[in-house]
């Protein structure tokens, strides 16, 4: 394959994979363990081999491809992202992390046969906590932070508990072998900015600083039914009435507090969910980020106090859940400095800036030395059908890293 071709082969791969959990609106779906997950771990598994890499899975269902190399040298560098999507979310969102690693790693291949250290692209299992409140699942495996305790009580909204979900998926302890890894020499995380600075600023590529921290929760008020006619206003124990003023609460404390931070309410149920009961129960979302730890452990206790003290005065039943606390965290800085230096020698302007959105990378960057790479979205749209990089682009986000793994896995350090 030749770098011109790196174009229309990014592009072509993309639309490729879209077709796993394609939406009829126009988006994609493929949420951990589903049909169309299983099919697309199954299709990148076959393009790998095609693509003259090892293949293997481990018990929970990371995919990896493998160029290994001919010598001794210790351990392997890792590149990927994750295979998941949102709801109805686009086709670049973790997709273009795995298959610009599959195809970094094929150029490779091709051009200078086996590696000094052992080039592995992962398609990890999970990272947007879609389908079952769990977040960065793959990730967190291979670091050895995963929840695996709470799992029995982990089930999705149609109540199918996780692990027959992952057992049906045919994942699950003792499937394969385990996932946690410490061979791990350097991750590198190719992704879509999700943002729209670098289109913005017509900056072809950004290398992420530092990675916001992130704490999500999910809240319950439980009140009590009642009949929508009869019930004079002072007597109700109203769970909608209550969770729209914690909500409403949450995001003026929000504006408050101002930005960088970010408070998000993004799912709710009501029930009985009728025009003419008063709602007994309802449970929504929150998703709070802050590049500083301390901004954000502080309203996130506020956040919470206010649910408690609003849920109190209108005689609600409270349950808080905290089930994602991930701390900022900087990337490696001399992985930082080696693609400033491969974006100088390939003229490409490029910009040094934090992630607003968790990524892989968040996980892995607390274990092994870590680098996030940014290609622009089109107007910022993520997370959305509409979500669109050109392939000028993707492409140009290939090369640096083909540059990045030719350096890392077959450069002596002399060199
Ligand atoms: O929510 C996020 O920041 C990521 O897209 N999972
Ligand atoms: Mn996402
Ligand atoms: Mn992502």
């Amino acid at each position: 394959m030749k770098i011109t071709d790196l174009q229309n082969r990014i592009e072509e791969m993309v639309q490729w994979l879209a077709q796993f959990g394609a939406d009829p609106e126009g988006g994609v779906t493929r949420l951990l363990y589903t049909s169309s997950w299983v099919e697309a771990q199954r299709a990148l598994e076959l393009k790998m081999k095609e693509m003259g890499l090892k293949t293997c899975y481990d018990e929970v269902g990371n995919l990896y491809g493998r160029l290994l190399s001919d010598q001794s040298a210790e351990g392997s560098i890792l590149t990927g992202s994750h295979v998941d999507t949102v709801k109805c979310g686009g086709k670049y969102d973790g997709a273009y992390g795995i298959l610009a690693g599959m195809l970094a790693l094929q150029y490779l291949k091709e051009t200078y046969g086996a590696p000094s250290r052992s080039l592995e692209v992962v398609s990890l299992c999970e990272e947007e906590g879609s389908r079952f409140p769990l977040t960065f699942w793959g990730s967190s495996n291979i670091t050895g932070t995963a929840p695996v305790d709470k799992l029995n009580e982990v089930k999705d909204s149609r109540d199918i508990p996780f692990i027959t979900a992952m057992k049906e998926a045919g994942f699950g302890l003792g499937h394969y072998c385990s996932p946690r890894r410490e061979d791990v020499v350097s991750f590198i995380e190719l992704h879509i900015e999700q943002g729209a600075i670098l289109e913005r600023n017509q900056m072809p590529i950004g290398i992420v600083e530092q990675i916001v921290g992130q704490k999500r929760y999910t809240i319950e008020c439980v009140g009590e039914a009642n009949h929508a006619g009869t019930t004079p206003m002072a007597w109700r124990k109203d769970a909608l009435r209550g969770a729209s003023e914690m909500i409403t609460a949450i995001l003026e404390a929000a504006d408050r507090v101002g930005a960088p931070l970010v408070a998000t309410v993004g799912k709710m149920t009501v029930e009985p969910n009728v025009s003419n009961v008063i709602p007994n129960r309802t449970v929504f979302s929150l998703d709070i980020r802050h590049p500083h730890a301390k901004v954000l452990d502080a309203f996130g206790e506020e956040a919470i106090s206010l649910c408690h003290s609003i849920g109190e005065a209108r005689e609600l039943r409270m349950k808080v859940e905290k089930h994602l606390d991930a701390l900022p965290v900087e990337m490696d800085p001399d992985l930082l400095r080696r693609v400033e230096g491969i974006c100088q020698d390939q003229s490409l302007p490029y910009t040094i800036m934090p992630s607003g959105a968790g990524h892989d990378a968040q996980m892995m960057a607390r274990h092994y030395p870590t680098s996030l790479i940014f290609v622009p979205s089109h107007k910022g749209i993520s997370h959305n059908p509409d979500e669109y990089t050109s392939k000028e682009d993707l492409a140009a986000g290939v090369k640096v890293l083909i540059e990045l793994l030719y350096q890392l896995g077959y450069k002596k350090e002399t060199e």
